[in-house]
């Protein structure tokens, strides 16, 4: 086992990770920008190092400052947490070259889902379903067409490089066809330097669920059934939850046997997230996380594992302390980003936290490295909390995801907390009937 890591993050996501580093005897160095010299991950690990001024591509993408900062203190591993460099093959590559273990996949495995089309290609091979479409990129304008026309209407063009929503278009009918291919062609090269798209057949009301899998490296994976992420706006996920509540025990078996054999025959190592479009009782594949990610806690809960404990322990050599016959859904849980921001706008709300108290009770989990008196820094994401309940079932859970939001106290800032109380008032959310365009619907409808 390592003796010491480096965390390559900040927030909420490098105290998750010194926690489960602590709980190992495992010592942490935390890296900061000037800006966080302040922050809560530099007080809770047991060394820290400032990597440089405050914009994240001079301190948390840094690769060469991290390299050193591991070097300067004897760290023999790094965990990227989410965001950041957790999806970078070249800084994985690079830490290879200086003998720093990365916690997480391969570079290779990172650089194969990293290109949709890629990813698309190996997991089809390997006999996960996808969303019918074109079979590869798509050179031209003709060959848009004729997959038009193959797969008929309405069809979405997607860059290969995308994600997040960048780089996605959809045409109606073949009349919309040129200006979608183009757009997403230009997108793709504006944004990701990368022209090549690939097309597919449009689904109109599916539910995000993204199957948790996890591997040994050796030939071994397991999976940890799924999360459902649909309540989302302009593709930022605000609450998550799992079990999803649309899928039944023998739907979670048969998708989750499917990834998890898939990503073992590849010798997947550590956390991954296989993400879905879900319509009509179909899965279709869209992407995979190669990271771990910000919702992970959701399904923390309901099979009782550290997932960070277990990724170490994979990056060391030393295995997944469960097979799948251990794994064993117990109850309901809920995660709600509180993010600092206004709402209805979204508009970020930096700023000087005058009071700060998290909630408690039993099967409330509140992860958040804010404190009395700190300031938000305006160059991070505005994610400043997680909280998560975990309840016997769904009821319970929302029943306690209530209770605790009351609790809550964030003074000093705007966050997302009011929405949250109005969303628990919404029949859809409270019945788990939505889709991945109901909560945009309701602001528009509501706001
Ligand atoms: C789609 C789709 C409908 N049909 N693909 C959006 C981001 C990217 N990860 C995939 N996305 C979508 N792909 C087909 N064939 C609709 C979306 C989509 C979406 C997906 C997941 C969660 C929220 C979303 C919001 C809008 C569109």
């Amino acid at each position: 086992m390592f003796n010491k890591i480096l965390i390559a993050n900040r927030g909420e996501i490098a105290l998750r990770v010194i926690r489960a580093a602590r709980e190992m005897g495992i010592g942490s160095v935390a890296v900061h920008s000037t800006a966080d010299a302040d922050a809560m991950h530099v007080r809770m690990a047991d060394e820290a190092i400032c990597i440089g001024p405050a914009p994240g591509t001079q301190s948390y993408l840094n690769v060469a400052a991290i390299i050193s900062a591991a070097e300067i203190t004897g760290a023999e591993a790094i965990h990227p947490g989410y965001g950041f460099l957790s999806e970078n093959a070249n800084f994985v590559q690079a830490l290879q070259d200086h003998g720093i273990t990365f916690i997480g996949p391969t570079a290779e495995h990172i650089r194969v889902m990293g290109d949709k089309i890629t990813a698309k290609d190996t997991m089809k091979k390997l006999g996960v379903p996808c969303v019918p479409g074109s079979d590869g990129g798509v050179p031209d304008l003709e060959t848009a067409y004729q997959v038009g026309d193959d797969i008929g209407y309405p069809v979405i063009i997607k860059a290969t490089a995308g994600g997040g929503g960048k780089g996605m278009k959809l045409a109606n009918s073949r009349d919309e066809m040129e200006n979608a291919f183009r757009t997403a062609r230009s997108e793709g090269k504006s944004n990701f330097g990368n022209d090549e798209v690939y097309i597919e057949k449009y689904l109109g009301r599916p539910r995000h669920i993204e199957i948790q899998v996890f591997g040994d490296g050796n030939g071994r994976a397991v999976h940890l059934g799924e999360r459902d992420c649909s309540l989302q706006r302009r593709h930022q996920k605000v609450f998550e939850e799992a079990p999803g509540p649309a899928i039944d025990e023998a739907t979670r078996a048969k998708i989750g046997k499917v990834c998890a054999d898939a990503v073992a025959t590849i010798d997947y190592a550590g956390a991954g997230t296989v993400e879905f479009l879900y319509e009509d009782g179909e899965f279709y594949f869209i992407e995979m996380n190669t990271r771990l990610q910000v919702e992970h806690p959701v399904t923390e809960a309901i099979f009782g594992v550290d997932l960070v404990r277990e990724q170490i322990n994979v990056a060391a050599g030393l295995g997944m302390s469960f097979e799948q016959d251990d794994l064993k859904i117990n109850g309901h849980a809920i995660e709600v980003r509180i993010n600092a921001e206004k709402v209805p706008e979204f508009t970020p709300c930096p700023g000087k936290i005058t009071q700060y108290h998290a909630p408690g009770g039993l099967g409330v989990r509140m992860d958040s490295a804010l404190y009395d008196g700190y300031s938000i820094p305006p160059y991070y994401d505005s994610l400043i909390g997680k909280l998560i309940v975990h309840a016997p079932d769904r009821p319970a859970a929302l029943a306690r995801l209530k209770r605790a939001l009351g609790e809550l106290i964030v003074d000093g800032i705007h966050t997302t907390t009011p929405l949250f109380h109005a969303l628990l008032e919404e029949d859809a959310v409270l019945t788990g009937d939505y889709n991945i365009h109901w909560l945009e619907k309701w602001l528009e409808a509501n706001t």
